[in-house]
């Protein structure tokens, strides 16, 4: 068999993570990947195992051997390499954000549709197989009416003032932070678990840590940057460490989000809880095996994942019996499989349905963004405005 061949731009943090989930397909091979510099691109594919190096991405975009990149670049490259794959005619899995702008990502949305390659943001949440046991729940009407959608995303790796990595940095970054690296995975899996649109929000949003120590060097994100001899700069910091928004869905459904990077021994916790007309459901990321059911006239619930238990539509995404958990680089295994299975099936990414977020969800989260920096500067409610042709 043929396995698709991949080639990896940027091998930073998440990079390495798609590389070891693509590899657990079988059907799949990353055969390339490009850095800043020849150097570095030729230290990482020593170290993770990848035939080619390439110090220019353009050159990997060249190679005719792959035909689908993945954009695993700090956020202010996304945009003109994710254009310039879809020029080069090959398919695209982007990180998220899709791009710096809505107007970015409304012009990659409607490019991917013009040259008609199969086109993937990571927001991976969504893969985790209790959320599809929990949204065909809510289709099935086993919470009943959907009322009320609130949670938060809280990290804690921004939380000393010695903390600094590229993502606060407007240049590379973007003009949204919080919000966008995971305000955005927050609304994307709650949209996809209720199967509803946010269509305007409320927000307010702060810096807690005004002015940061930037140690001289490069930082990676999680990594720990402090040792006896570090040398720091001050920076002054004008993206969000928090914020809240209060949500509308499109069809009337209330709700509130907070996200902060700065709440100690929060590591990645994006949780959430619906409130229904019959019964409850709350989601911690992690704790990602345990769905908790609540009722009012009889007692609570706590479902442990377990394909015996799952609905059938559910079944497929889960690969292990009850109790053998699963975690967050087995939903983006899922992310993965979704992916390429579409793409070896030869499926149409105009007419198809996909079962993985795509640029169109991608430009949905910059849409949401915006409108919730508008909010937070004009002090008022604000529609999403999803800009299409
Ligand atoms: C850093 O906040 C980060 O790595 C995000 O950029 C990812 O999208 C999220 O999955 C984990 O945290």
């Amino acid at each position: 068999m043929n396995k698709i061949k991949v080639g990896v731009i940027g091998t930073g943090f998440i990079g390495p993570t798609h590389i070891e989930a693509v590899r657990r397909l079988g059907f799949v091979e990353v055969v390339g990947l490009a850095e800043s510099s020849l150097e570095v691109a030729e230290q990482k594919a020593a170290e993770l195992g990848i035939p080619k190096a390439y110090g220019d991405y353009k050159e990997l975009l060249r190679d005719e051997e792959i035909q689908v990149v993945h954009n695993c670049t700090p956020n202010h490259l996304h945009f003109a390499i994710n254009k310039e794959i879809i020029l080069a005619g090959k398919h695209v899995l982007s990180e998220k954000p899709l791009a710096m702008s809505s107007e970015e990502s409304r012009e990659l949305l409607e490019l991917a549709k013009e040259h008609g390659v199969v086109n993937g943001v990571n927001f991976n949440y969504r893969q985790f197989p209790i959320l599809k046991q929990l949204e065909t729940m809510i289709k099935n009407n086993e919470l009943g009416k959907v009322n009320l959608v609130h949670g938060s995303y809280l990290q804690d790796w921004l939380l000393y003032e010695t903390d600094y990595n590229w993502r606060l940095a407007p240049e590379a970054g973007g003009k949204s932070r919080a919000i966008a690296d995971i305000g955005s995975h927050w609304c994307d899996t709650v949209q996809y678990v209720t199967g509803k649109q946010i269509v305007e929000v409320f927000a307010d949003l702060a810096t807690i840590i005004p002015v940061r120590k930037k140690a001289i060097g490069n930082v990676a994100t999680f990594g720990a940057q402090e040792t006896a001899d570090q040398q720091y700069e001050e920076v002054s910091i004008n993206t969000e460490d928090y914020a809240s928004v209060l949500i509308r869905f499109d069809d009337g459904t209330s709700g509130v989000f907070t996200v902060s990077q700065v709440s100690a021994g929060r590591k990645n916790r994006l949780s959430f809880e619906i409130n229904g007309s019959k019964s409850s459901a709350y989601w911690n990321q992690e704790e990602p095996e345990k769905l908790w059911i609540g009722h009012r006239g009889r007692a609570n619930e706590t479902l442990l994942a377990d394909p015996a238990l799952f609905s059938n539509e559910a079944r497929d995404s889960i690969h292990h019996p009850g109790g053998h958990n699963e975690g967050w680089p087995d939903a983006l295994k899922n992310k993965m499989k979704n992916f390429y299975t579409f793409i070896r099936e030869g499926k149409d990414p105009l007419k198809d349905q996909t079962n993985f977020a795509t640029f169109a969800d991608g430009h949905l989260s910059m849409c949401i963004t915006d409108a919730i920096l508008e909010s937070h500067t004009n002090q008022k409610w604000v529609k999403v405005n999803v800009v299409q042709e």
